[in-house]
């Protein structure tokens, strides 16, 4: 179990306020108990909220293994009813959390403004898998999961009062912030949507890292970045998980330092990405400042729709999006080769990205969450199972939906509307959540696309693909143009599929 050694210096449940100065970096206050023995020092000690029968004791004392309020999981060992709130519970990732969540016993309890059904009713998309009401999402969690999500309807950014009273309602033990707008394209359409997206994430995320100092500074968030953060260096150099590690030096001028431990340099390539960095640095920040304790979670490009308990009832699936503004590629791709629409390519397609299907992030989050970091710890992890260039991807699909579904996918290269290199090394580095969380991918990439293919080729969905085919082509480019990309090639696929399957053997 990754996480059986972790003390209650780790666990949500330790009551530290009032017994450590946190701006003084943590050194005692003089209400501060001192342990008797061990040469004097002053040690920590504290409280247990869900235990307050044992008193001030030594937090380092008692291993998840050893308290009762720990259960062992498939995923390590959880809080029992585990109160767990999620920023952004309607959304594709927040909402299969919350039934993931409820599957294991959590308390959940989750807040959304509706902005991104706002967002894409503007853009004339919808979702393509249809989604219910909140309503009658939270009615069929109690009839399917026999159990209760307590919901709000609160904007992150506008109603701090509101989501302080909740926060302080809930006492979250922990709290995973998906509650931004996800979207790069979106955040390039012009200075409305560039500010919308940048106000939305960055300052309800400002706002957000307050009240969890004001409320519940032991809590422990878990807030997603993005692997976009460090754009793909035409350098090489490897994408690290957030900072240097321990043996990076920099040699210039004939002289050396260390760079063990330092944030690395980050190159977002959109102003959604750049919403992201910003939040990496007040992050860091309040971590440094207030002793608050997180996970910045680098994820790359999420694909896929399944999850044993969003298959469970129509009403309780997710979002799925393929429209040139939210859907992703793989996302987007199978789509397409449903309602034949050539898979567009971007440029030559060699970009290369991390991918990690739905139901590994869900893992990921779960192992996470079960596994807090320390007060003042602000930690990464690049949360990827895989890297792949867009043209695999392509070819993957193609392959896949021909020889299963029938389907006769083509490839087409278009106009590329981003400003990206299309040929660039790409070294991810992503150790953490196996070494220390132990997770491990459990879907391959072409499983999953099969069971999307299951999916998106029954006649309702299908329809609904139709129905918008028109937002699939981009007509949204980083230079501010407003038109359509125009064809560059309709690829070749028998000769390039043989030539690829070539390659890989
Ligand atoms: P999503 O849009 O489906 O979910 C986000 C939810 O947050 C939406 O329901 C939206 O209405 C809500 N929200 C946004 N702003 C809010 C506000 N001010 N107040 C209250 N609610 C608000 O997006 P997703 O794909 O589930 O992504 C979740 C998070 O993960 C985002 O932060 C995104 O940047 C990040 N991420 C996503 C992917 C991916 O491929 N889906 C990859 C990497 C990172
Ligand atoms: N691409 C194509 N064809 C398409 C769509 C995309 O070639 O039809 C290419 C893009 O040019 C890009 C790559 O595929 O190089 C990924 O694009 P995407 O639209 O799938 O993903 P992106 O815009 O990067 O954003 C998505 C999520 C975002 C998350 C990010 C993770 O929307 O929330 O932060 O993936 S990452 O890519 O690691 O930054």
């Amino acid at each position: 179990m990754h996480n059986k050694d972790k003390t209650c210096w780790n666990c949500p449940a330790i009551d530290l306020a009032g017994k450590v100065d946190f701006r003084a970096g943590g050194q005692s206050t003089k209400g501060f108990e001192k342990m008797p023995g061990i040469n004097q020092e002053t040690h920590i000690t504290a409280e247990c909220k869900r235990r307050p029968e044992l008193g001030l004791f030594d937090p380092a004392g008692i291993s998840f293994e050893h308290c009762p309020q720990w259960q062992q999981t498939a995923f390590g060992y959880i809080l029992k009813n585990m109160r767990v709130m999620i920023l952004g519970i309607d959304g594709y990732l927040g909402w299969t959390l919350a039934l993931f969540l409820c599957s294991l016993g959590c308390k959940v309890s989750g807040v959304d403004n509706f902005g991104r059904r706002d967002w894409l009713r503007e853009r004339g998309a919808h979702s393509i898998v249809p989604i219910a009401r909140m309503t009658e999402r939270l009615h069929a969690v109690r009839e399917v999961l026999g159990m209760t999500i307590n919901f709000r309807q609160i904007d992150i950014f506008s109603n701090r009062r509101k989501l302080k009273e909740f926060i302080e309602e809930e006492k979250p033990e922990a709290i995973v912030h998906y509650g931004e707008n996800p979207s790069a394209p979106f955040s390039m359409i012009d200075a409305d949507h560039a500010i919308e997206v940048q106000k939305n994430n960055v300052l309800g995320t400002l706002g957000l890292l307050f009240t969890i100092r004001d409320i519940v500074p032991e809590t422990s968030l878990l807030k997603l970045g993005t692997m976009g953060e460090y754009g793909a260096p035409l350098t090489g150099r490897p994408l690290f998980e957030g900072m240097f590690p321990a043996d990076a030096v920099l040699q210039w001028d004939n002289r050396e330092w260390s760079l063990g431990g330092e944030l690395t340099p980050r190159d977002p390539g959109s102003f959604y990405h750049c919403s992201k960095v910003q939040d990496t640095i007040n992050i860091y920040e309040a971590c440094k400042y207030w002793w608050l304790r997180s996970y910045d979670i680098m994820q790359g490009v999420v694909f896929g729709v399944h999850t044993e308990q969003v298959a469970a009832d129509p009403r309780l699936r997710t979002r799925l999006d393929i429209d040139e503004w939210f859907g992703t590629i793989i996302n987007r791709f199978v789509a397409q080769a449903v309602v034949d629409v050539p898979l567009t390519l971007y440029g030559t397609g060699e970009q290369i990205r991390g991918f990690i299907a739905l139901i590994d992030a869900m893992k990921c989050m779960v192992r996470l969450i079960s596994s807090p970091p320390e007060p003042r710890q602000y930690a990464v992890v690049n949360q990827i199972s895989g890297t792949h260039s867009a043209r695999q991807l392509a070819y993957k699909i193609a392959k896949i939906g021909k020889k299963y579904f029938d389907l006769p996918v083509q490839i087409q290269r278009v106009e590329n509307p981003r400003v990206e290199a299309d040929k660039h090394p790409y070294e991810a580095i992503y150790k953490n959540l196996n070494e220390h969380f132990d997770f491990e991918p459990s879907v391959s990439v072409d499983d999953e696309i099969n069971r999307m293919f299951v999916l998106l080729t029954q006649p309702e969905i299908k329809a609904r693909i139709e129905e918008k085919k028109h937002t699939i082509l981009p007509g949204t480019w980083w230079s501010g143009q407003k038109k359509k990309v125009e064809r560059l090639e309709l690829i070749d696929l028998e000769n390039e599929i043989k030539e690829d399957d070539e390659r890989s053997h």
